[in-house]
């Protein structure tokens, strides 16, 4: 169902729907119900917005088709904006500051606060997860541009189980307020242990299928799957199914909280 599925018309059935908001918590938006939004600056393109601060959010998610000759060339973000884009499936070029990135499947753009974000689509249609944040300065450090693609990055173990890893996408250097990470669990694998964080995650699920625990819910996810997760959210997850459960998240840190 929907447009993202290019599934729409009368169901066969009742209408239902997985999605799950808990406002200031945990919201679960599976691909079914995405509506397409309008934003200036983005042509040929059909966009999502996912988490705001609307739903307890700190930052704001979206979740990109950029059909054939599809671009954002006025540019996103900028000033006191950080940007962060990946590529989910496709080819695009993406420019910062006059460097040209190529970025296939797999391949991301970090712009710090002041550097805007230039995308052009390359194929005949690409999907993007994007994101942007207010930047928290720190006196003496500074972001800087990053871009890689996920197969260049080391695969770490995850907290001392053999069957987690985890990717981090960008520097762990106090210049960066925010980190975006990859996890994957192999078919049976789990966290360790219930985490209880005041970190907000958005999580687009990249592959597999699982059982996430939101907030003492346990809740069936899958591949394409977007779950927000919320300050202090209880969170944890078992991968279940053949296939090893993959999610690329973003994760608030190196910053004290301010009263
Ligand atoms: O880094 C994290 O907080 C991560 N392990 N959280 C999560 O997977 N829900
Ligand atoms: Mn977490």
């Amino acid at each position: 169902m929907g447009y993202i599925n290019n599934n729409t018309g009368y169901p066969k059935d009742l209408l239902a729907s997985r999605a799950i908001i808990k406002r200031q918590n945990y919201a679960l938006i599976p691909p079914d119900g995405l509506v397409k939004n309008i934003i200036p600056g983005f042509d040929n393109c059909d966009i999502t917005i996912l988490s705001t601060p609307k739903l307890g959010a700190s930052f704001v998610d979206y979740l990109v088709t950029m059909h054939k000759d599809g671009n954002n060339l006025q540019g996103f973000g900028g000033k006191d904006l950080e940007v962060f884009v990946y590529v989910i499936q496709g080819e695009i070029t993406a420019k910062a500051d006059q460097q040209s990135f190529h970025l296939q499947t797999g391949g991301y753009l970090y712009c710090p606060c002041g550097v805007k974000l230039y995308l052009q689509n390359m194929t005949s249609s690409s999907r993007l997860f994007l994101y942007k944040r207010r930047y928290t300065p720190l006196d003496g450090h500074q972001a800087r541009i990053v871009s890689n693609h996920v197969i260049n990055l080391e695969n770490i173990h995850y907290e001392n189980m053999d069957n987690v890893f985890v990717q981090d996408l960008l520097p762990k250097e106090l210049g960066f307020d925010m980190n975006f990470h990859i996890l994957t669990f192999q078919p049976g694998a789990s966290h360790g242990y219930i985490e209880t964080h005041v970190q907000e995650h958005g999580a687009y699920l990249l592959s597999g299928e699982g059982m996430y625990l939101l907030d003492n819910e346990w809740i069936p996810v899958k591949k394409d799957d977007y779950i927000f997760m919320g300050a202090y959210a209880l969170q944890a997850c078992y991968a279940v199914g053949k296939e090893p459960l993959s999610y690329i998240y973003s994760k608030d840190c190196h910053r004290d909280v301010e009263i």
